[in-house]
């Protein structure tokens, strides 16, 4: 019989839901649901426990630096990007859960090879963004999105798939590998923005941002100051507004990681707003409209925010190629509201 008077044990906290306890929780209240979407987002959160391992100790893994060799992008691939990248492939495409899938390191649609069975759904990703702060040891991040499949379910899938607006995403995210690692993701305006730290000790993502709501105007801004040479007038036009005090509206603060995912995991939580404009060297924008704006303007958009391409919708664009960059002005709904106003002069 247990000793009733003793002093009660202190025991550990349980951190909480897990990520996993989470999306099953969700399915549950689902009556259609297969269980392929949370089977899918397991496959997808391995890959970033994975990739956190190694990004956390990339300065003792050999696996800093230029692997050589230059990516689609015309960028000089990472070893962590090379890296990041293998590793979410092999961790989805045996799955069962997708029929293709794209990444900003692949210049081609990467097909689920035979024997491996095709899913319902289409995954994208930037596997790691922001690489150029690996060296440096700033935040970066990875980038994903999940449609559904439109081709004939039991072939394999292909571009057509892939080429959807950001409209038609079922869910997306982010991993942010920074002073800690978090997972974040949406399933639209309805189900919320959650957001799950991880427990290295444990190797579990832990609930710890339920229903991120982003403040409908900030206090910061962020934008490479450095392009502004080449920056049109209408971009010049709202940074000199932006950071002047105007009465009641007092001047913003500026902050630039360099990685969007990190940029735009503050602009978040803090509101503000980020900015990558067209300018003489990218006409269209640097960003890369598939797996990096529309993701992050869907979990944006269902945090409360906006995402605009300065003249539409992100998640209005219907993509023309894989790799298609776009403009983009994405945070809370006010700031961006007065960047595309001003910026069109
Ligand atoms: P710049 C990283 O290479 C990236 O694609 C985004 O993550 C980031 O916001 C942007 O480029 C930074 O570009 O021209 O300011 O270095």
């Amino acid at each position: 019989m247990a000793n009733r008077s003793a002093a009660p044990v202190a025991l550990p906290a349980i951190p909480g839901q897990t990520l996993e306890q989470h999306l099953i929780h969700r399915q549950r209240t689902l009556d259609q649901a297969s269980g392929e979407l949370t089977s899918l987002f397991s496959q997808i959160s391995l890959a970033a426990k994975i990739i956190a391992s190694q990004v956390s100790k990339a300065g003792l893994a050999g696996i800093l630096g230029l692997t050589g060799e230059v990516n689609v992008q015309g960028e000089e691939v990472k070893k962590l990007d090379l890296f990041a990248n293998t590793t979410l492939i092999r961790c989805v495409q045996q799955g069962g859960c997708v029929a293709v899938m794209g990444s900003e390191e692949v210049e081609e649609p990467i097909a689920i090879p035979e024997p491996y069975p095709c899913g319902k759904y289409v995954l994208q990703f930037d596997p790691l963004d922001g690489s150029g702060n690996i060296d440096i040891n700033a935040s970066i991040g990875t980038i994903f999105s999940i449609h559904r499949r439109v081709t004939p379910s039991g072939t394999r899938g292909t571009l057509e798939d892939l080429l959807q607006p950001g409209r038609d995403i079922v869910a997306a995210g982010y991993v942010i590998y920074g002073s800690s690692n978090m997972f974040v993701y949406s399933m639209g305006p309805a189900d919320g923005v959650h957001g799950f730290t991880y427990d290295p000790s444990i190797g579990e993502f832990f609930l710890s941002h339920p229903n991120i709501e982003i403040p409908s105007r900030g206090d910061t801004y962020s934008i490479n100051e450095g392009n502004t040479h080449k920056w049109e007038p209408g971009v010049r036009r709202w940074v000199d507004w932006v950071k002047q005090d105007d009465g009641d509206r007092k001047a913003y603060r500026l902050r630039y990681i360099g990685a969007m995912v990190a940029d735009v995991h503050r602009t978040l939580l803090n509101g503000g707003i980020f900015v990558y404009p067209p300018d003489r060297k990218n006409p269209r924008g640097k960003l890369r409209l598939l797996y990096e704006a529309s993701p992050l303007a869907f979990v944006t958009e269902a945090a409360g925010g906006a995402a605009s391409t300065g003249s539409e919708r992100v998640l209005d664009v219907v993509p023309g190629a894989l790799h298609e960059r776009t403009s983009l002005y994405i945070g809370s709904k006010d700031d961006v509201a007065d960047a595309v106003r001003i910026v069109a002069g």
